[in-house]
Order: C-alpha cells, then structure tokens, then sequence
C-alpha cells in the first residue's frame, strides 16, 4: 500500500499542506489557505491582528486552528486518501509564541470530534492573541536579556543569535513584565510549530531543535534548554517549557478527533513540527554541508546547512538546528528586491531586460565604485538609519549604479557569510529575482561557485513532509538517509547552471575588501 505523507506549513497568512507519496518520489497533492480570506471572522490583515502601535504585531492563535478544521476539510473533498497517510508533519512561522492554561492539557486529551477546533479550544489560552515574528516591540527587553547575558558574542555563541525583538524569548519577558497575572496563569508555552503539533498529537508537543534555536532559550550546542538565558527571561519559565527533541520524531498516534473527523488511520503517527525555515532547508534539499539557497525576494535571505556549530560573534546572523541534525544559517537582507527595484525606479529603467544591458555595459568590479543600498534599516549590517552611500560612484552614471547595486548586494553577501566558515560549493536561488540571469552571474563570480536556479513551490510544506516520513522510518527501525529521500523531491531547473567567471572572481577577492572599507566608513558616518 501506498505509504502518504502529510506536511503542513502554518505561516503568517496561510496554512499549506503538501502530500507526497515516499514510494512514487511524488507531490500528490498541494493546498493553501489564504488567513484573511478564508476566515474573515478573525479581522486580520495579511494574518495580522491591527494594532494601534505599528511595532507589535500579533495573531490569533485559534485562527491557525480553525483554518486547520477548513484545510482537512477540503482534503477530504477533493479526494485526498486520508487513511493512507501514515505520518502528518508540519512547520510554522518563527519565533510566534501561544501561552497555555492549566486546562490545555485535559482540553487536548479530549478533543470533541462534534465541535470544531475552535470551540474545543475556546477556553485553554493564558494569553488570547500570540506575538508573531514581525513584532519588534521588544527592543529593551533584548537588552536586559543580551546583558545578563554578557553581551552579543556570548548571548550568539551560547543561544546560536544574539538577542532579537521577534524572537521567543524576549517576547516571553515583556509578557511576565506587562502581564505578571496572566504570565503566571501560563501553564504551558508553545510556538507556533508546537501548538499546532500538540493539536494533532492530543498532548503538549516537543518544541524542535530548529524553532527551539528561535528563542534565544535554547543552548544551541546542548541543544537543552540554556539555564542562564531562561533564568535573564522570567521566573518559573523553566516548568512552562515543553521539552526539545528531533523534527519529525514521532510523538504518538495522532489524537481520534482527527481519525473521526477527517478520516486519518487511526494509526497515522503525530510528530514534531519545526519552523518554516528548517524544513525549508529540508524542502530546497540543503542537506550537505556547503549547499547554500539565496531567496531573492523582497528582502535576500541567505540560508545553508552546516556540520559544525559556528557563530556569529558579531550578531548578524543566526544558527537554528536543522532537521538533520546538523546546524543551519539563516541570514537576513532586508534591502533586497526593495533596493533592486528602487534603483530601478530612481533610473527610471523600464524593465529588467534593461537594467541588465546597462549592468552589461559596464566592467565587473565597476572601476572600484561602490553603492551601499540601505533604502531601509539594514539587518546585515545592523543599521537603524537608512541611507543610501556612494564610494567613487557617480550619482548620474545610470549603468555604473545598476551594477554597483547588484555588487554591493552580492559582496555583502559574501563578507557577512564568512563567519560561518563554509564555502558555498553551489547555492540555488530560489525567489522573484531568481529569475535575472544578469543577478546570478553576479552572485557566481562573486561567491566564486556555481548557480543553479530551484523552483520548489511550497518548499517548507514539502520539507515538513519529508521531515515526518524520516520520523516515521525511523520509528520502524530503518536508517534512512537524508539526501536520498530528499533527491527526487528537490531537483534544480535543468540547464539553470551558471558558472562563475574566473576573471571576474579575482576582480572581486580584491574587492569584497574595499567594500568592507566602504561599510565602515558609512556605519561610523550613521
Ligand atoms: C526567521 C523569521 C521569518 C519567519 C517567517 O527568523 O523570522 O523567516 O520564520 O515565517
């Protein structure tokens, strides 16, 4: 029999599943659901609930919930063999937490197949609304943790990122300090991942390694919970946490609300979810050292698997577990399509057809001129104050700045990656400028490695999936092995390979230095 696997992907505004057959190396089935659309009911706005202060951003966490109810739903409309699926894996967006009461527990032992999800869980949250990813109103509970802490290097070195407004663990301290009833009356915390794991599993679920790393709580070598940062977060916060295990390990049968309601097997396994970054990894098949993704999108995300655990003592970047048991990185670039297409703009270029023939029309390297491009605060490097900075760049010279954007954001690229001391052997770009040749010929002879273009729609949905069936195999005793199973799932786009220039990669060994200079300059300047 056909052996199914269910992944699913709770993000910011949807909830995704992605089916695939082990067996046959097949998708067989892709949904999504759109928050705002399918459930207006909750009055979110692009999943989030408005808020009169622009810095916090929250959800409903019984919104997630109720979408689960309407995607099974339309699962067993369209078809979809429910009975055959024999592990259901999942991720969700980063860092959002869902604080529990001391009912929760009795709650999903019970779960009534008659009520829907909702009504089931009306009672059992200590906070309504959770703090999601997008939220940055936390800035000084990052600095009280970050100083107990001993500053950036150790906070990174220990916890694998140094403090950071979305993560879990200073959205857990501005509760206890705001809220210090209701911060008591939390029994259990989830996040994202695990609260809609625990729904299946009809218990609290493990937190992974993965999302565990998005706390600032977790001792990312340890891999347990970091006494010291729980201890900088609040008090009793080490009983509300639930433990940490593998993504994709098996928790138990999954809970008979689903068998009831939607048809699962009574046997299907529940397993352990993990962020939507970690089994993206997973979904874009990164399961080798060196093997990097770039997403280009609206800001450039730079993300690969690693064997060793090394971090950033600068505080830029972060290392998460990967749901192979090595490590990740995740790096952010917010000045991404938002810069590409603000030069674009300020140009007045009329396509990219166009901005590449000018880019072409000028020499690699771009006679030394360099463009730093931070139309908004920039992650990496960290600057609160935007401002776009010329070196030896002419403001009207249009092509010399379509190629000093599309450098400068390469070269960033490669300076603020060095600390995780893995050279790229290939990356795979994957995004909306994914599609720019001109781009990722940048991106080659700068990285000095190859680019493949890889198109894997819903690839945290897929990677989710692939996570719950190794958790499954696992469980019957077999040893599989992450790049076979990921293998056929994950193939780049035949003949997308673009191979650097190795004339062009001196020019830039040289040059990653001068922009170095050049960064400097201008974040002493702001
Ligand atoms: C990662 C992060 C986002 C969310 C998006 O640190 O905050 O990528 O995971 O869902």
């Amino acid at each position: 029999m056909a052996k199914l696997f269910l992944g699913l992907d709770s993000s910011t505004q949807s909830l995704s599943a992605v089916v695939i057959d082990l067996d046959a190396h097949k998708v067989i089935y892709e949904k999504s659901l759109n928050f705002d659309s399918a459930l207006p009911e909750f009055k979110t706005k692009h999943g989030v609930l408005p808020n009169r202060d622009p810095l916090v951003k929250h959800s409903p966490p019984l919104l997630w919930a109720a979408a689960l109810d309407l995607l099974l739903g339309q699962m067993k409309k369209d078809g979809v063999a429910m009975g055959k699926i024999a592990a259901i894996g999942g991720c969700g967006q980063q860092h959002g937490s869902v604080y529990l009461n001391d009912k929760a527990v009795d709650v999903l032992a019970n779960l009534n197949p008659k009520k829907s999800l909702m009504d089931n869980l009306e009672g059992i949250f200590a906070r309504k609304t959770s703090p999601i990813w997008m939220d940055s109103s936390t800035a000084k509970e990052c600095a009280e943790i970050r100083k107990k802490l001993g500053g950036i290097k150790f906070t990174a070195s220990r916890t694998g990122s140094d403090t950071f407004e979305r993560f879990t663990g200073p959205q857990v301290r501005k509760f206890y300090k705001t809220d210090p009833k209701a911060f008591e009356k939390t029994v259990h915390i989830a996040l994202v991942s695990s609260f809609m794991a625990s729904l299946f599993a009809g218990k609290i679920a493990p937190i992974d390694f993965g999302d565990g790393a998005g706390t600032n709580l977790m001792d990312i070598r340890k891999k347990n919970w970091n006494h010291d940062a729980v201890k900088a977060t609040a008090p009793s916060l080490i009983g509300k946490l639930p433990p940490l295990a593998d993504a994709g390990k098996v928790i138990g049968p999954v809970s008979a609300y689903f068998v009831q309601k939607f048809g699962f097997n009574a046997e299907a396994l529940a397993t352990v979810w993990t962020g939507d970054n970690p089994a993206s990894v997973i979904g874009l098949g990164l399961v080798k050292p060196g093997q990097v993704a770039v997403s280009l999108g609206t800001s450039d995300t730079f993300f690969g698997t690693m064997q060793k655990c090394v971090t950033d003592e600068n505080g830029e970047g972060h290392v998460f577990g990967s749901p192979t048991g090595d490590y990740m990185t995740l790096i952010c670039f917010k000045n991404g399509s938002l810069a590409r297409e603000k030069v674009r703009e300020l140009y007045d270029v009329k396509d990219w057809t166009a901005f590449a023939k000018l880019v072409n029309s000028t020499p690699p390297g771009n006679n030394d001129a360099v463009l730093l491009p931070w139309f908004e605060a920039e992650i990496v490097p960290r600057t609160n104050k935007p401002g776009i900075h010329r070196f030896d760049l002419n403001t009207n010279d249009a092509a010399a700045n379509c190629r000093a954007v599309f450098e400068a954001q390469m070269l960033s690229m490669r300076l603020h990656s060095q600390w995780m001391q893995v050279l790229p052997d290939t990356i795979y770009a994957t995004g909306g400028a994914a599609n720019d040749k001109c781009l990722l010929q940048v991106m080659a002879d700068v990285m000095n490695c190859s680019v493949l273009r890889i198109e894997v729609g819903k690839s945290a949905a897929l990677g989710a999936a692939l996570a719950a069936a190794h958790g499954f195999l696992v469980q019957t005793g077999k040893s599989p092995k992450w790049d076979k199973l990921v293998g056929d799932f994950t193939k780049p786009v035949a003949g997308s390979e673009i191979k650097p220039d190795k004339k062009n990669t001196k020019i830039y060994d040289l040059m990653v230095e001068r922009y170095a200079a050049c960064e400097s300059d201008a974040l002493e300047v702001v």
